[in-house]
């Protein structure tokens, strides 16, 4: 049986690799990391991950970072449980996740997060705030106009890790008190009804026994 291990919770970027797992109906061992903690930034998981940053995956003896490619390589190895990458849309897929990582969060949830709330450390920014929140919203128009069809999922009929990136944004958005189009609301609302979903959100939180499955 293959070996999986995750490091991190309660974030969403763990939450996405969490998601993924649960969706595949896997058991992993978790240490429940948490962001500016001591525990992130004790050498024992610098020597698990020299940024310190979390989630951090081992599976079978390899350690992989940055979440939308652990949960990539998740759905690549584990196909066969769901298909949660299908090969005739493997490149939409890839422009989904990398739209995610980069347009909202990275240039935009991240900004807002970084100079907003936690501007103690980052620094103050508050042009830099106000223009993430207007790229966002520019931003999410290309979910909102994918969804506006009335497609349960970003391809369709079939649920992907396209879905668990932009999802895992569409909570963040929700705690920033930032602008989610009404599409995208609906949109989140039938994620949150998603078992997989309601399990990761357990796993995330360090209220599941991940290495026993189920909540
Ligand atoms: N691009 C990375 C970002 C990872 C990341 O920044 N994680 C945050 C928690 S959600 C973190 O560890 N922040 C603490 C720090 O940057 O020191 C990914 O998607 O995995």
């Amino acid at each position: 049986m293959t070996a999986i291990h995750v490091w991190g919770i309660v974030s969403t970027r763990a939450l996405r690799v969490h998601w993924t797992l649960q969706e595949l109906g896997l058991t992993y061992g978790t240490t429940p990391i948490r962001t500016r903690t001591p525990e992130q930034t004790a050498p024992a998981y610098r020597a698990v991950n020299p940024l310190h940053k979390i989630p951090t995956m081992e599976i079978d003896g390899v350690r992989y970072t940055e979440s939308g490619a652990i949960a990539l390589e998740l759905a690549a190895r584990f196909r066969d449980r769901m298909d949660l990458w299908p090969e005739a849309e493997r490149a939409r897929v890839l422009e989904w996740c990398f739209y995610v990582a980069m347009e909202l969060d990275a240039t935009s949830l991240y900004v807002i997060r970084r100079h907003g709330d936690l501007s103690e450390i980052y620094g103050e920014a508050p042009v830099a705030v106000s223009g993430a929140r207007e790229y966002w919203l520019k931003q999410a128009a290309k979910a909102e106009s994918a969804l506006a069809d009335g497609r349960p999922w970003l391809l369709g009929e079939t649920f992907s890790v396209a879905d668990i990136m932009l999802g895992s944004c569409l909570g963040w958005a929700g705690r920033r008190d930032v602008a989610v189009p009404q599409v995208l609301r609906d949109y989140d609302a039938r994620l949150h009804a998603r078992p997989g979903r309601r399990r990761a959100e357990e796993a995330n939180e360090g209220r599941m026994d991940t290495a026993a499955g189920g909540g």
